[in-house]
């Protein structure tokens, strides 16, 4: 083997982690239409008119609307009944879902295309759960603020605390654009498992409960009594409280 053939078996072994953590799209995770997962709300997918417009269930695996069927692209147009004007920056495109039945979710992969000027772009990406209806939310995962990708593609795959919930909702923040249109999000994918991604960084521990806290703060608190109270049997003098 030649040095420069043995240059590149070694950077694409380097890659090899890499290309391995991006996984494709999926029609069969927990979220995908196929597997009874359902849209119950929206601010809206892009609609023109009825010959032009999207649709929010296609990032679920949907193929509904007549641009792009496949990708959601999310309005970036108010029609004159409306108010007229494209949504302005920072403004919060979101969705809510439910699947069938409670799942356990642990890992989610979010797939996303802008075409640069920051068309079609998001700056914040937070993803929500909750056991019922409506909310409470629990917050799984956020971008934070000024989250940038692309021009190109975005696959954001992540594990993430387990947490028991049917009800989600996905939240996109609209980013500044360059362009006066086209500025709606375009979203690919969301998908969602119960199982953690290979090749992905673990979830930290979850976060203990507050009950749990205040157990440990009577574990603590029945530590140091005890430690003064070994001083207190040695001779030593106690702490002042
Ligand atoms: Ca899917």
């Amino acid at each position: 083997m030649t040095r420069a053939a043995a240059i590149l078996v070694l950077l694409a072994g380097l890659a090899l982690p890499r290309m391995a953590a991006a996984i494709p799209i999926s029609s069969s995770d927990l979220w995908d239409l196929s597997q009874g997962g359902a849209v119950d709300a929206t601010t809206g997918a892009l609609y023109y008119s009825a010959g032009y417009r999207s649709d929010v269930r296609n990032m679920f695996g949907g193929a509904y609307g007549t641009v792009e069927a496949g990708n959601t692209l999310f309005k970036d147009y108010i029609s004159p009944g409306f108010g007229g004007g494209s949504v302005p920056a920072g403004y919060v495109h979101s969705v809510e879902w439910h699947t069938p039945g409670a799942i356990t979710l642990r890992s989610f992969s979010l797939h996303a295309y802008n075409e640069g000027m920051d068309r079609r772009a998001f700056d914040r990406f937070t993803l929500l759960a909750s056991a019922v209806a409506g909310g409470p939310w629990t917050t799984v995962y956020d971008t934070g603020a000024g989250f940038a990708y692309g021009p190109g593609g975005l696959d954001l795959s992540v594990n993430v605390s387990a947490i028991d919930a049917q009800y989600f909702r996905a939240e996109f923040t609209q980013a500044p654009w360059s362009s006066a249109s086209a500025v709606g999000p375009r979203i690919q994918e969301l998908d969602g498992y119960d199982t953690f991604i290979a090749g992905e960084p673990l979830p930290p521990d979850p976060v203990p409960e507050p009950a749990s806290l205040a157990l440990l703060g009577i574990g603590l608190a029945g530590l140091g009594l005890a430690r003064r109270y070994a001083r207190t049997r040695r001779g030593a003098r106690p702490n002042k409280i």
